[in-house]
């Protein structure tokens, strides 16, 4: 693939723990890498200079919304995503598949594809792979995804397979429609919790031959371990030198073992999400910061953290969550971010220095003593 705008160099391994390095039309991203959620074409509450200075190399919009408001044209004729939000480096939309699922009302699925009404006025609104390809290449993002169909679980074995097998050949048609040379599309494992099923997802996915893989219809609701056994029943069915991006995933203590079980790259959006909770990240575990106990704490929140939000005492953010001052979900959520980028940036290195278990132990330790 040198010749393509896209390539991933897997630089180093670490028993399955990967560090590698994603080449875009837009730059660079180290990986294991964590993208925020900008659903909206904002990340919430953190204007777009913070998110850089957070560390983030690329981030994550959304079709769905996108396309309902302001409109993927309008998005096209404000210079596109990266335009439209400012940000230069790479960019992923989300094919919306999994969004229809989770917030339209009423949706209908047929081979086709699905109807649903927005979720903003009502209206119906038709979305099918080759409408989600379309609206991916006018929102212009680098990476975009093919429309799947994602499942709450648990469900019945037929329904989760029924589900799966459409993914693929809604893959298929995806692949068939994509046509910008500069977007790298990627194919999504689904399955369930079923090993099987994975395999033989990942097998098709794989025989298409996308530029990068996805592991999705996981952290819907099952219990870790299941999730992280599902993990380990897709992962080792993917190229060596294809990207790996597990999507909509999760804690801190899920990231680092999605990537000792081979995974590249992530999104939640947790860091932003319980930021504006008063829910913090650190290494001793997550704070929250309404709890009386912070009144009178005059440390930050982390002694060596470089965010804004660490310039300030723990009795300083609390407050400003009791008095329902804006700044308070502001400047947790940058805390947060910061602490997901140090996290992996810290898993890199050690990927590079072959301790990545070591490194693990001792960041569960923590998390673990602060319970
Ligand atoms: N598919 C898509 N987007 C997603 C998911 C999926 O399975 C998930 C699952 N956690 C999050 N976002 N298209
Ligand atoms: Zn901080």
């Amino acid at each position: 693939m040198s010749n393509m705008p896209f390539h991933f160099d897997l630089l180093h391994s670490d028993r399955d723990a990967r560090r590698g390095c994603l080449h875009t039309p837009h730059g660079t991203v180290e990986t294991p890498a964590f993208m925020p959620v900008g659903t909206q074409g904002t990340i919430k509450g953190v204007d777009i200079g913070r998110v850089a200075e957070t560390g983030a190399q690329m981030v994550l919009a959304n079709t769905y919304h996108l396309h309902l408001r302001p409109g993927d044209e309008v998005v096209a004729q404000l210079g596109d995503l990266h335009g439209f939000m400012n940000w230069s480096k790479p960019i992923l939309t989300d094919s919306g598949g999994f969004q229809v699922f989770s917030l339209a009302d009423r949706s209908k699925v047929d081979e086709q594809g699905v109807k649903f009404r927005s979720h903003i006025d009502g209206s119906l609104v038709d979305l099918t792979p080759e409408r989600s390809m379309a609206i991916q290449e006018n929102l212009g993002a680098d990476l975009i995804m093919a429309f799947d169909h994602v499942i709450a679980l648990p469900n019945t074995p037929e329904a989760v397979a029924d589900a799966t097998w459409r993914s693929v050949r809604w893959a298929e048609r995806c692949q068939k429609a994509h046509s910008r040379s500069d977007q790298l599309l990627l194919g999504i494992v689904q399955g369930g919790l079923d090993h099987a099923l994975r395999r033989e997802c990942a097998d098709a996915m794989v025989a298409m031959d996308f530029g990068a893989y996805a592991v999705g219809g996981l952290s819907v609701g099952e219990p870790p371990e299941e999730m992280y056994a599902a993990i380990e029943a897709t992962t080792p069915h993917l190229p060596n030198e294809r990207l790996r991006y597990l999507m909509g995933v999760g804690k801190p203590e899920d990231l680092l073992e999605a990537v000792r079980r081979g995974i590249d790259l992530f999104d939640c959006v947790m860091p932003t999400r319980n930021g504006r909770n008063a829910l913090v990240f650190t290494d001793d575990g997550p704070r929250r910061l309404k709890n009386a106990q912070y009144t009178l704490q005059s440390e930050p929140l982390e002694a060596d953290c470089p965010c804004p939000a660490c310039q300030h005492s723990r009795g300083y953010l609390r407050h400003l969550f009791q008095a329902k001052e804006m700044l308070g979900p502001v400047l947790a959520s940058i805390h947060n971010l910061t602490y997901y980028q140090r996290l992996l940036a810290e898993a890199r290195e050690a990927i590079e220095a072959d301790a990545f278990e070591e490194f693990h132990a001792r960041k569960q330790a923590g998390w673990d003593q602060g319970r």
